[in-house]
């Protein structure tokens, strides 16, 4: 018998908790929290252990399958290459470049492939058509982070350790466990606030699992973060003053701020908010007076109408309460594999600009590169030059995670081509005519390149994988894609993109003006890290020319794969340190509060002050910690038990709607009508309702079989692609107007109420 235990990151969530993974005679024995983990310390929630059934999972798709007489059929990966080569390459002939799209789902985020590769992958399509899931989520974030420190990818976190009151909008960590705040057993950190005599607000129109262990829940009405924000904003501005702590120096369009928030007055938006002024007043007076104080959003904020000038609000109020870049406050994370900073270098850079093109039907500014999913259908539907012929979707699902579902799906049912690379036959890979399995997430090494750049701690930690493989990596999958798509050939050795990559690395590293290795001779540093596998190769030169590296032996000590390797538990590199200074890429090497196309949005923010309140029901999200967006329904130990797929509706709500808990509702908006089951809950505010995101596996021609048991509904056939916001193109998934009635009593309803008989 041979028993082994590994130590490896849980690659499901932002969390980055440690596991522990016993492996007898090749199987999984058991899976548990890794208590010797640097940052996790133990902690798991139920998802982690279920890497074995994932793992296991027999509906996990092993073999790449290629479409032959309109069926998906097995095949071997140099046909499946071959058959993308034959397909891709004519369409992009004919239609050009653009015809060909690529989606990149929330999972590519997690992996070392989708964080190294998608980008060669991007280059060789050289398609305007780039779409990702980041267009239904954090997109506003990256878009205020890059008008105020010119660094999009720069986004500060509340430092939860050391914070004494944290405001929390639109979040609901105790389910999600934390999103651009990676802090696993976020819980736990939240309770220490407490104990330390700290305070935790949660502004949410339900009363979330987060907000019942808070000790102040406001039920905000959907959809007017920004305006609240604003209002506090004013409050401070007007009545206490700005404080700009460690930024004092370093912040242009501090005058302009009274003039931007001067409509919003706590009394002004106490209405339209459902929060009364004087609350209002007392949180702005609580965040001024000088305590280490963070506010931070997430989905329920960023995925709005207002989605950036919340995001922006949310930072700005983090300045001028003097918590921006200190410790308790929100600061930024140095992660390890980033580039180091050069001393004595100056603030400031090229700056942040969206706009550089736009899509083709409806005109959307690109933002980082990407157009916005919510016109994804429009671009494929739409003929003309640059019509999208074909798409590449790579760890995505947006059938279930894009607005007007029903419309996306049918348009990717009208593509010519289309080739996914994913784990599952599902919603969206249905579509496909070529299918190249990724790897399981155990026979995956994993580094967290996204995460470590958002972490309330310094942490380094690198797991190889658990179990071999016999195809292709996933890296190398998407490399072949790459030199396929880039007119190279199926039959190229992928092994020239690895070169090119990590040569590349090594030029930036020797060049860096100032850098520790500046000047050092590149064939010394290729040297050192060949006979590593490709992706260690650029792990291995970013960790050791980075700031805590061991710069090739000029660092003793420092951080290198081989130090990676020999701590599984990971490396802790302390707690993060003020770097106002290094991450900011402004033209003015200052924070700008005054960038003209978030000042012009602020206009529209004030016409909202003139609309009338909802007339009827608007629909929001949730989540649930036994499901992870759309992929893990089919882990029958997650799906098991009570529905979770339920529409939550306030007693008094569902009374006038003539609905009851476990009655079956008919929720439509402009786009489209589900039939979903009641659950009353007074945790909803009135005119309020909630479905979770993910559901609705029901759809023919996918094969997963726990999850088509436990289908439940898609909440996006109801979110509307029309309405984005503007500044960021990121999709509107909350505050939508609905219906709710109770459904007709159709004779399939009538017989699903019998009891069958002889069950
Ligand atoms: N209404 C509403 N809609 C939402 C949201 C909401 O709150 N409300 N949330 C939005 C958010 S925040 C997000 S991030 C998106 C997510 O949207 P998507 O990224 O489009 O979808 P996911 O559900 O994350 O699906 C991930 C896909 O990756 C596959 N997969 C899993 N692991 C791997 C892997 O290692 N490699 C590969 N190649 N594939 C893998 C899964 O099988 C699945 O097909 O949904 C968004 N949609
Ligand atoms: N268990 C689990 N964990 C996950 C995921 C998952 O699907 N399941 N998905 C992962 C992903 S991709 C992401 S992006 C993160 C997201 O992590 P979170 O941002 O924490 O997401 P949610 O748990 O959906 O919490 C959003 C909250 O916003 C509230 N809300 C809705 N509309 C509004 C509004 O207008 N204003 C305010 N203030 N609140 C509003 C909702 O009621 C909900 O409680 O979670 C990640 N972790
Ligand atoms: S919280 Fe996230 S990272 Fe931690 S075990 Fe659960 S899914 Fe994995
Ligand atoms: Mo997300």
């Amino acid at each position: 018998m041979t028993n082994t235990v590994h130590h490896r990151t849980c690659p499901l969530c932002e969390a980055t908790c440690g596991l522990e993974i016993e492996v007898v005679d090749g199987a999984i024995k058991r899976v548990r929290g890794d208590r010797a983990d640097v940052f996790s310390a133990g902690y798991i929630c139920p998802k982690g252990s279920t890497v074995r059934q994932l793992h296991e999972d027999p509906d996990r798709i092993r073999v790449p399958m290629v479409r032959r007489d309109g069926v998906l059929t097995e095949a071997t990966w140099d046909e499946a290459f071959a058959e993308i080569e034959r397909r891709l390459g004519p369409i992009q002939e004919a239609s050009g470049r653009d015809s060909v799209a690529l989606y990149l789902g929330n999972p590519s985020a997690h992996t070392i492939a989708g964080t190294l590769f998608g980008r060669p992958l991007i280059q060789a399509l050289g398609t305007k058509n780039l779409y990702s899931a980041s267009t239904v989520d954090q997109m506003p974030k990256h878009v205020s982070c890059g008008f105020l420190f010119g660094n999009p990818g720069a986004i500060p976190v509340p430092d939860l350790d050391r914070t004494d009151y944290l405001l929390m909008l639109g979040a609901d960590p105790l389910e999600s466990n934390g999103s651009l705040c990676t802090a696993p057993d976020f819980p736990g950190r939240l309770d220490r606030i407490r104990e330390r005599g700290g305070r935790v607000i949660v502004v949410d129109p339900r009363r979330s699992r987060t907000a019942a262990v808070a000790d102040e829940h406001l039920a905000i009405r959907p959809g007017t973060d920004a305006l609240w924000l604003f209002a506090l904003l004013h409050a401070i501005v007007a009545d206490r003053g700005v404080e700009l702590g460690n930024c004092s120096g370093l912040v242009r369009g501090v005058d302009g701020l009274a003039a931007l928030t001067a409509p919003f007055s706590p009394e002004a938006v106490e209405q339209h908010c459902g929060i009364d002024a004087a609350t209002t007043r007392r949180i702005a007076s609580e965040l001024a007076d000088g305590r280490h104080a963070a506010i931070y959003s997430r989905i329920g904020t960023h995925t709005a109408r207002f989605g950036t000038l919340a995001s922006w609000a949310v930072d700005v109020l983090n300045l001028v309460t003097g918590n921006l870049d200190r410790p308790g406050g929100a600061m930024w994370p140095t992660p390890c594999h980033g580039r180091p900073h050069p001393a004595g270098k100056a603030p400031g850079g090229r700056g942040f600009r969206t706009g550089r093109w736009t899509s083709r039907v409806a005109g959307f500014p690109e933002v980082r590169g990407e157009l916005p999913v919510a016109t994804l259908a429009d671009e494929i539907e739409t003929p003309g030059d640059g019509q999208i012929r074909a798409l590449i979707t790579v760890a995505g699902n947006p059938v279930l995670s894009n607005p007007n579902s029903d419309r996306l799906d049918a348009a990717l049912g009208s593509l010519d081509f289309m080739v996914s690379v994913d784990i599952y036959l599902n919603e969206t890979t249905r579509h496909a005519d070529v299918f190249l399995p990724s790897p399981s997430a155990l026979e995956k090494a994993h580094f967290d390149f996204a995460f470590y750049g958002l972490s309330v701690r310094n942490v380094a930690n690198y797991s190889p994988p658990v179990f071999a493989n016999d195809g292709p990596d996933e890296c190398e999958i998407l490399a072949r894609l790459a030199l396929v798509a880039g007119g190279h050939g199926a039959s190229t050795d992928p092994e020239v993109i690895y070169d090119l990559m990590v040569g590349e690395l090594v030029q930036q590293a020797v060049s860096l003006s100032g850098g520790p290795l500046e000047g050092a001779d590149p064939d010394a540093l290729l040297g050192a890290v060949a006979g590593r596998p490709p992706a260690e190769r650029l792990i291995d030169v970013m960790v050791r020319s980075g700031p805590f590296g061991d710069h090739f032996g000029a660092n003793p000590g420092g951080l290198s794969m081989s130090v990676l390797e020999a701590n599984p538990h990971g490396v802790d590199l302390g707690a993060l340190v003020p770097r106002l200074a290094e991450i900011l890429r402004t033209p003015s090497g200052l924070i700008e509060l005054d960038t003209p196309a978030l000042v012009a949005d602020v206009d529209r923010l004030a016409a909202a002050l003139d609309e009338p309140p909802d007339s009827g029901f608007v629909l929001v999200g949730r989540r649930h910690l036994r499901s992870n967006n759309s992929w893990m329904h089919n882990i029958e130990v997650l799906v098991k038990g009570r529905p979770r797929c339920t529409l939550l509706m306030n007693t008094a709500d569902a009374l006038g709607a003539g609905l009851a808990d476990g009655s079956t509702a008919v929720v439509s908006s402009r786009v489209g009508r589900i039939t979903v089951p009641v659950e009353v809950t007074d945790d909803m505010r009135p005119g309020v309702v909630s479905l979770p995101h993910g559901w609705g596996h029901d759809l023919d021609g996918s094969d997963m079989s726990v999850a088509r048991r436990h289908a439940g509904v898609n909440t996006n056939r109801l979110t509307d692609e029309a309405v984005i916001d503007p500044l960021s193109g990121n999709a509107v998934l909350n505050a939508i107007p609905v219906t709710v009635e109770p459904a007709p009593v159709t004779p399939e309803r009538v017989a699903d109420l019998q009891p069958v008989a002889g069950a």
